[in-house]
C-alpha cells in the first residue's frame, strides 16, 4: 500500500485508483476537527431550519438557494472539469438536504460558476457529501482565471486525493496534500478527511500567489499554499470566476453533493452568518 502512494504515483493518476480502507483509518486529530465543527454546523443548521434570519449579510455575493430554480444571473452551470460547456443538468434545486430554509443546491458531477467579487477573495460554502470520495483525485472548489495557452483556464483547485483533502494546480497538475508529511510519503494517514453525511462549513481564500482553506472554522494549515512543488510564484491567474461543485477524475462521480448558504466576499466570511 505504501508504495502505491509513492511520489511516482503523484505523477501517474492511473496508479491512484486503489480504493483501500485508508479512508476509515484517519488520524484522531482529523476526526476531532470534524467533530468540533460539526457541532457548530449542526447548531447553524437547526437555526436555519426554523427559517430564522438569513445566515449571511453584508457580503458581496450570497445565495441560500431558496428560489425554486437556479439563479442564472448569479450562476452558470458547467460540466465537470475539462468539459466546461454549459450543462444545466449538473445543478438543480432540491429539498432532499437543506442547511437553511427549505431548499438547497444539488450537484451531480459538475460545477456552478460565479464571477469573483474582487481580485482576491474569500469563499464560504456549506456542503454535504453523501459518499466517501475514495482515494481518486476529486475537485470541489476552484478559483479560475485565464490560462497561458488560451484553452482551458488556469484552475487553482481544492479537493481531495488519496482519501484526504488537497490543493491542486492546473495546468501542471501540481499537488499539495493535507498530510503534513507532504506528498503522502510513505502514507496519507495524517491528512484531513472530508466529513461525510453531515453539513460542513468550507472556507477558502484566493489571494495573489496564496491560497488558504478552512474546514468548520479551523484552518487546514497544510493546505496554505504560497509555492507549489514544481511552480513557484508568480503562479496565480487573474481570477475572474469561482466554481463550486464536485467531480472525481478517477472514481464515482454519480453521488450527489449538496450546497447551501454560499457566500463570496473580499473579507473572510466565517461560518456563523
Ligand atoms: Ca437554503
Amino acid at each position: 500500500m505504501a508504495t502505491a502512494f509513492s511520489v511516482v504515483a503523484i505523477f501517474s493518476f492511473a496508479h491512484c485508483s486503489d480504493d483501500s480502507n485508508a479512508a476509515s483509518d484517519r488520524l484522531d486529530a482529523a476526526e476531532s476537527v470534524s467533530d468540533a465543527s460539526a457541532n457548530d454546523a449542526a447548531k447553524i443548521q437547526t437555526d436555519g431550519a426554523t427559517n430564522d434570519a438569513p445566515l449571511s449579510t453584508n457580503v458581496a455575493f450570497f445565495d441560500d438557494f431558496e428560489a425554486p430554480a437556479i439563479d442564472t444571473v448569479k450562476w452558470k452551470a458547467l460540466g465537470f472539469e475539462g468539459n466546461q460547456q454549459p450543462v444545466t443538468a449538473t445543478a438543480t434545486i432540491t429539498t432532499d438536504q437543506v442547511h437553511s430554509g427549505t431548499r438547497a443546491l444539488r450537484i451531480q458531477d459538475g460545477f456552478l460558476e460565479a464571477a469573483v467579487p474582487s481580485a482576491t477573495f474569500y469563499g464560504r460554502v456549506f456542503t454535504y457529501f453523501t459518499a466517501e470520495p475514495g482515494t481518486g483525485h476529486w475537485v470541489g472548489w476552484n478559483g479560475v482565471g485565464p490560462g497561458s495557452g488560451g484553452g482551458q483556464k488556469t484552475e487553482v483547485r481544492y479537493g481531495g486525493h488519496f482519501g484526504i483533502l488537497e490543493a491542486n494546480y492546473f495546468g501542471n497538475d501540481d499537488e499539495v496534500i493535507s498530510d503534513p508529511k507532504g506528498y503522502c510519503a510513505p502514507t496519507c494517514d495524517n491528512g484531513v478527511v472530508m466529513p461525510i453525511g453531515k453539513w460542513s462549513c468550507v472556507e477558502f481564500y484566493y489571494g495573489k500567489d496564496e491560497i488558504r482553506f478552512w474546514l468548520n472554522g479551523t484552518e487546514v494549515t497544510t493546505l496554505h499554499v504560497t509555492s507549489w512543488k514544481n511552480k513557484s510564484a508568480p503562479w496565480s491567474p487573474a481570477y475572474d470566476h469561482v466554481r463550486i461543485g464536485f467531480h472525481n477524475f478517477q472514481g464515482d462521480s454519480s453521488k450527489p453533493v449538496y450546497y447551501d448558504d454560499v457566500a463570496f466576499d473580499s473579507n473572510r466570511i466565517g461560518c456563523a452568518r
